[in-house]
């Protein structure tokens, strides 16, 4: 297809006459064919189901377009369709409340998984059984799964870049794509720049005006005015509203659901945009409307200034919109917010956003829990609902693909709550073979096991049960050394291990646990294998904020540069999981059983026990490295020696070392 097509040439007047080149070059051009996030002319869509889990209820129970539905959880609505909006009812509701204001309301009650039951069900009944009931969201996630297909299946597959941001929303650099239009439609960017030089500016478009259709435009300012010939930037973000508008209608037709579009320049914008009208509608942000775009939004509407980082900002400056806090000077943003998160605000505040989208976002942890309404007192009560949680992570577990050993996580953990108090235990999750659904139940329950052991641990206000440390097939230490030493050996380290498993928790003194203790981030960061993230994004962060009671949580980080990211490292960021996931577990200080040192959060709870179950797993490491060095190869480092307080560094020298080449191996065992 060489010729424009139909928005190109049903032009409105363009107004004065153009410039007679582009403000973009033949570089920026093939940027944007590599996706480059400091592409001038890189294009961004962020797609947003409308009412998501009401449409996915509306859907199943074949419901008419019009017929007011709320999605409901105990008595309160977590999901309201646009029909029930129009009777002013809100998530804010109860749903006697939305009944009184809309009395042909449809209130549906989200899946239940029962106590004891192998599977969640729609229950009739669920809403007045908060205490035998936990909340499930599988029906959404089914049906997110499927719309991430759809969508990925009508966009071409090696011009796709598509990242999932919740169970609702996604985010498509739609660069690629775009490039290869613009070289169909307008074959004058195909040929080679005049003398090669990349730097030389692109002709003008050979159009006058664009048509944009049904999409919503925002309007310019007066200084920004109409004024000005469309540029490759507009036709660009013509092409992605074309592509996106295209994605949607496919979603539409197969499965039934509305969604609604922002079309932009970064992602922050786009996902101003896709809120900006809904339902059913898509919005272009063009580069030449930002100023006027988010002037009047409220700081804390942006992405990543919705927590505290933006009360820090609107408290600091004390201003409230965009407008109002573009006259604080970059010195002063700086000075209050440090350096590096200074600059980032001052960057995104006027539009500037130069993070990727990730098609690949790692998985990081697994966690479902409940909080107990009366609570629980025996264990055998506790195992019923280890049953049920380990189902619930076990399905999501099968999504990352656990039963191809594509995606695994390395250890379990369990919290139980009584009174004030927390307690956790964790273990490992035996590698090397496929993981299934009974092994990650013994798991479960033989931590629980462990707690119940201690005694006066009843009752039980809260349990919650999470896998972490994901990694890819099998690449664990024990696997490489279960590699290298055979037969007995190799029968004797597993035994070793596991034995690991049922001593965690005990076995040191305090001297040892205080040492052990200071030791901790840089041998987190190695066995983590996490080459950014001090910040936990959470990817279905949607699916916990209204379960006050059950969580439900997956938690994934990005895999790319930190600081394309979001705000720097150490900023305030704002995590609605988190934050709901703290709420839940409630505000108190959360004690390490192994060390009673005091963390702030559950995350920062489990990370320090991810680092001490890293330390025991690493010490296991070393017994089995040095059987190998004894038995096989003197060529080895030794691992032992140094100050305890080196010892992290000097440990991680000596898991690196142990990390032999397949070729060695084979010399000394093949
Ligand atoms: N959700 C929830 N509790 C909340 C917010 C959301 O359980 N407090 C769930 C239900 C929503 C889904 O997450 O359907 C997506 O959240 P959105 O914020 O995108 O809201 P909706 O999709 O319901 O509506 P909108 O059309 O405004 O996007
Ligand atoms: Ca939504």
């Amino acid at each position: 297809m060489t010729s424009p097509p139909q928005s190109f040439r049903d032009s409105s007047p363009a107004g004065a006459p153009g410039r007679r080149r582009s403000r973009f070059t033949y570089r920026n051009l093939s940027q944007l064919a590599s996706f480059s996030a400091g592409c001038p002319l890189r294009v961004i869509a962020h797609i947003d189901l409308d009412a998501f889990y009401a449409q996915c209820e509306m859907v199943r129970l074949n419901v008419g377009e019009d017929q007011p539905l709320a999605v409901q959880q105990w008595e309160g609505l977590i999901a309201v369709n646009y029909p029930a909006r129009k009777f002013g009812i809100g998530r804010m509701r109860n749903v006697q409340e939305a009944k009184k204001l809309c009395p042909e309301l449809i209130a549906q009650h989200v899946a239940t998984w029962k106590e004891g039951d192998e599977k969640w069900a729609y229950h009739d009944d669920a809403a007045a059984n908060i205490a035998t009931h936990k909340v499930s969201l599988d029906p959404y996630r089914l049906e997110s799964r499927k719309i991430l297909s759809t969508i990925k299946e009508s966009l071409p597959s090696d011009l796709q870049k598509v990242e999932k941001a919740s169970i609702d929303e996604v985010f498509l650099d739609l660069s690629g794509q775009i490039h290869s239009i613009l070289l169909q439609r307008f074959t004058e960017l195909a040929h080679p720049p005049p003398y090669d030089d990349p730097s030389e500016q692109l002709p003008l478009p050979s159009i006058s005006a664009l048509d944009w259709g049904a999409d919503a435009l925002v309007d310019l300012d007066e200084v920004e005015a109409e004024t000005e010939d469309p540029d490759w930037d507009d036709v660009a973000m013509l092409i992605g509203s074309e592509i996106v508008r295209e994605v949607r209608a496919a979603v539409r037709q197969k499965l039934k659901y509305t969604c609604s579009a922002g079309i932009a320049h970064n992602k922050m914008l786009s996902k101003l945009g896709s809120g900006y009208k809904k339902p059913n509608q898509q919005t272009v942000i063009r580069n030449r409307a930002i100023r006027q775009f988010l002037g009047d939004f409220k700081i804390t509407k942006i992405r990543n200034l919705g927590g505290k980082l933006g009360d820090q900002v609107v408290d600091t400056f004390q201003k409230e919109t965009v407008q109002d806090l573009l006259s604080v000077p970059v010195e002063q943003m700086k000075l209050k917010l440090g350096d590096d998160t200074g600059l980032w605000v001052y960057n995104t505040i006027r539009g500037i956003d130069t993070s990727e989208v990730n098609s690949r976002t790692q998985i990081k942890s697994m966690l479902s829990a409940k909080s107990f309404r009366p609570s629980i007192n025996t264990y055998e009560q506790g195992v019923k609902w280890l049953r049920i949680f380990v189902a619930d992570i076990f399905s999501r577990l099968v999504e990352e693909g656990v039963l191809e050993n594509k995606r695994r996580p390395k250890t379990i953990n369990l919290h139980h709550r009584h009174g004030g108090q927390t307690r956790s235990r964790q273990s490992p999750i035996p590698q090397g073979k496929i993981l299934d659904e009974e092994t990650l139940f013994d798991l479960a329950k033989n931590l629980l096991s462990q707690i119940v052991f201690e005694g006066r641990v009843w009752p039980c206000a809260n349990l919650s049960l999470s896998v972490g440390g994901f990694e890819d097939g099998i690449t664990g230490n024990k696997g490489i050394g279960a590699f290298l030493v055979r037969g007995e050996e190799a029968q004797a380290l597993n035994t070793a291990s596991s034995a690991a498993t049922h001593s965690l928790g005990s076995g040191q003194t305090s001297a040892e646990k205080r040492k052990a203790n200071g030791e901790g981030p840089s041998i987190e960061r190695f066995f983590s294998k996490r080459s950014t993230p001090n910040r936990t994004d959470f990817a279905e962060s949607s699916d916990m904020r209204a379960g006050h009671d059950d969580v439900d949580l997956t938690s994934r980080s990005p895999s790319t540069d930190l600081y394309q990211q979001g705000p720097p490292a150490g900023s305030p960021v704002p995590s609605v999981a988190k934050k709901e996931e703290e709420q839940q577990m409630g505000d108190s200080l959360y004690a390490c059983p192994r060390c009673d040192s005091q963390l702030e959060t559950h995350e920062a709870l489990q990370s320090h026990q991810d680092w001490h179950l890293a330390k025991d797993l690493q010490d296991e490491e070393e017994r089995g490295t040095r059987a190998f060095v004894h038995g096989a190869s003197t060529a080895m480092p030794s691992s032992g020696g140094g100050s305890r307080k080196g010892g992290a560094t000097q440990s991680k020298k000596a898991v690196r070392s142990s990390k032999i080449s397949p070729g060695q191996t084979k010399l000394k065992f093949g």
